[in-house]
Order: C-alpha cells, then structure tokens, then sequence
C-alpha cells in the first residue's frame, strides 16, 4: 500500500516537469535541478577507501560519507545487488544490506487544526485561531524578558499556559535560569518561517541552516495555508523556543509543503546537524517502513553524543513510526534517544498517538500554540508538538548542568515522569511516563545528583 503511495507520488512529479518541459517554461520557472534518487543504502567503508571508488564500485552518490565512522549513505537510481555489498573493502564486514525506497517515505506528524480544509481565519472557543498583528508584540523588544526572571510565571504564549503547568514548566524555568543557552536544537522539518518574530535572536547562524528540499542554504517554509505541512515546522521550532526560550533552533528543511520527505534528505540532515554542533535533534517526523538508513543515522548520531527526540505518529494504533521506535536499540541509540507519543489536558492518551510497550514519554500535544508563517499564531496538535517539548526539556537541563553526563541525563527525564496509567485503563504501561519537566530539571541541575555522580568518577 505504502508503495503504490511512493509510485503516485513519483509518476506525478514526472508528468509535472514533462509537463513544464512540454510549455517550454523549465528554465524560467523550475527550481534549480535537484539530485534525486530513487533509492538509498548504507554501505561498511573504511578509511582505505575514497568517496569516489565507493561511488564508482556502486553506481551511486554518497549523499552522507563517514568513513570514520565506518559508513556511507548512497542515493542510487537502481536497488543495489545485496551480494554487492561488502565486498570492495577487505577490512569491511560483510553485511546484508537493504536498498531502500527513497522518495517521500517520511511524513509530518501533526495537524494543524486552525486550517485543515477551512478558511485561515477560523473560530475555536470563540476566538480566532490564527491572529495577525498584535499578538506578534508578545515577542517584539525583549522576548527573553516574557519568560524568563525566574519568578515561576507562566510565559511563553499564554493559551499554552494550562499545558505548561501540566508539565510543570514554570519549576523548570526557576531551577534552570540558563533557559537553554548555549544548546543547540536541530528541527528537521518542513522548514521554518525565518523572519517570523519568535525565531529572531534565537536561530543558529545561516552557515548552519540548510534546505535539503530546495537544495539551498535557506530553509524558509514554502506553498500556503492550503497545503498541510505549511507551517509545521514553524510550530515545533516555537515549542522548542516556549519550553527553552535561549536556545538556539537550527532549522533544517526536508518536508514538502505537503509533508512528505525522502529518506536521503532526512539522513543528510541527521549528518548535517551532527557535523554542525546540535547537541539535540528533533525529528517530529515518521515513516512505517523501517530503513536501514535512518537507523544508522540515528545511531551515527547518538554514538556523537547527539541526542535524538521522535513523535511517535499519528494513526492512533500501536504501531510506532521509525525513527521514535528505534529509541529502545541497544546501545547508545537506546540511550540517547527517545519516542515521544501525545495526551491530551487530562494525561489521557490523545486518540491520534501510537501506543506500545516501546513508547517512552508522552507530553500534551493537543491545539499547541505556537509561530504561524507570516508572523501569525496558530494551534496544531500531533506527536509532532509533544516531541519538541522533550527536546526542550533536554535544552534546559542541558544547559543548566553541561557536567551531567549524556545517558545520565535521558535516564533522570525517564525516571522523573508522572505515572499516566490511572487515566489510560486501556493502555496500562503502554504510554510511558508524561514528561514532568518541572521534576526532570529539578533533578537534573541538584547538587546532590552532581555530587552522587562526580563521586562515582
Ligand atoms: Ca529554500
Ligand atoms: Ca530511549
């Protein structure tokens, strides 16, 4: 089914620019020409061989190349011939390898209630869901000063507020001054609105921005309020923000305005962040299909000290998407990184999140505020903006307490959840804890967890 998808897609885009062609309007109106492959691998490589040997031995491009690490990720235009694989390097082991379809296998996993087949200006509990104007003075002339001093307040976009105190915000913001200074989190996404209000001061520089999508350096949300990923990476980019307002989002764009994505873009992105300094990646996207690729690149990440944060997805049922169900692997993939499905104000499991014994965390991802493209402001729901309030938390925490070793740190988040299964009969340890953020930094940043720590060194 998924692959009759894939085909749609592909045969659509075909006749599209055979279409442009035909009218003659390929120079003046396409996009510059993008790469585009039809399939992606890993392949074992080692420091003897060269980027181009292993390009020429497969019959592909190597889209990320990590010898160091001992690997490559091609993009090829035909599946590679399994008996192929392994054999050029006499250090490499012989692995079985599976070539992967490329094309749009990823999606976003959220919905943006304010617009989804309706006008922009729509109503929700009487008020108008996406606001022009005004409301953009929240941020304008001294945003740090909304959120920050301390006192405990609830800041950030006030229509948040009840899901702030659900996950005990206001305590994490007084034992976490630093606000998340200093950390750096990629949203690999659909882009984000780059001039939008919130995100000024609070982006890393452009040299560490990047559009997989239009394979250029600006990674500015693109189409309209009538495609359905348009805004999404705008609204995860601004949780991250409201739950660590000092942190620094990297925006990294590898959705379609229609929040499809191809796994080539989402692992070149995973490398790009490592290569650039995020010591967080969200990823508020999924597939059903699990890939060989992206599980490397997951683990490449982790094994770098990254960690890596999942929406679980969206189909309500207990299949977890790829790559949140990778976050219970052995090994460093385990530790570092972390699925994150959604429940609702009441800490009930919201009917659109996956459940199942491998899901870690939950946080409340229903009608989330948050940046809306052209300085608005507007509400999704989804896993996709419960994951960013974990990597958020990881931000604060973070930065708080940078001598807290990496696995300690997801362990204490873990352990410091609030139990849900009262509220959830019918999925009785099947949610994970819901993050407790106010509880997690409070332990995280104590001088008694420090010390029980440095004392173990
Ligand atoms: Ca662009
Ligand atoms: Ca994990």
């Amino acid at each position: 089914m998924h692959s009759g998808k894939t085909k749609l897609y592909r045969s659509s885009a075909l006749a599209s620019a055979l279409l442009l062609a035909g009218c003659g309007q390929l120079t003046s109106q396409s996009p510059p020409p993008q790469p585009s492959y039809a399939y992606a691998a890993t392949v074992p490589v080692t420091a003897n061989d060269t980027q181009s040997g292993i390009e020429k031995y497969y019959g592909g491009t190597a889209v990320v190349w990590q010898p160091d690490a001992g690997f490559a990720v091609l993009g090829l235009q035909q599946p590679l011939a399994s008996s192929s694989v392994g054999t050029l390097s006499l250090n490499s082991a012989s692995t079985s390898v599976t070539t992967d379809i490329n094309s749009r296998i990823f999606s976003a996993s959220g919905t943006s209630s304010a617009w989804r087949g309706q006008a922009v200006q729509v109503g929700y509990q009487g008020r108008a869901s996406v606001w022009s104007g005004g409301r953009a003075s929240v941020w304008s002339g001294g945003r740090a000063s909304v959120w920050s001093g301390g006192s405990g307040t609830v800041g950030g976009i006030p229509e948040n507020s009840a899901s702030w105190k659900q996950i005990g915000l206001p305590a994490a913001w007084a034992a976490a001054p630093k606000l998340g200074e200093g950390v750096k989190v990629a949203v690999i996404d659909s882009g984000i609105d780059l001039k939008h209000e919130m995100f000024q001061g609070s982006l890393v520089s452009s040299s560490d921005q990047w559009d997989f999508v239009g394979n250029d350096a600006i990674p500015q949300e693109e189409g309209g309020f009538s495609d359905e990923a348009f805004g999404h990476g705008t609204n995860v980019a601004g949780i991250v923000l409201q739950v660590a307002p000092r942190a620094k989002i990297m925006p990294l764009r590898v959705l379609n305005p229609d929040g499809s994505g191809d796994e080539t873009n989402v692992a070149q992105a995973i490398n790009f962040a490592v290569q650039h300094g995020a010591q967080i990646i969200n990823l508020s996207l999924g597939s059903v299909q699990r890939t060989d690729v992206i599980q490397k690149m997951v683990q490449f990440a982790t094994l770098k000290g990254v960690y890596v944060i999942a929406s679980s997805g969206n189909t309500g049922d207990g299949n977890i998407t790829y790559p949140a169900a990778y976050s219970e692997d052995l090994g460093t993939t385990g530790l570092l990184s972390i699925s994150v499905g959604s429940v609702n104000a009441q800490d009930q499991k919201s009917d659109f999140s996956t459940y199942g014994d491998k899901l870690e965390v939950v946080a409340p991802g229903e009608v989330v505020w948050g940046p809306v493209p052209g300085n608005l402001f507007s509400y999704w729901s989804g896993t996709s903006m419960a994951s960013p309030m974990v990597a958020g938390a990881l931000a604060l925490a973070r930065s708080q307490n940078s001598a807290l070793d990496l696995t300690t740190l997801t362990t204490v988040l873990l352990k410091n959840t609030t139990n849900v299964n009262a509220f959830n009969l019918k999925y009785v340890n099947k949610l994970g804890g819901r993050l407790n953020v106010g509880a997690f930094v409070k332990a995280a940043t104590s001088s008694v967890l420090s010390s029980v720590l440095s004392g173990n060194r």
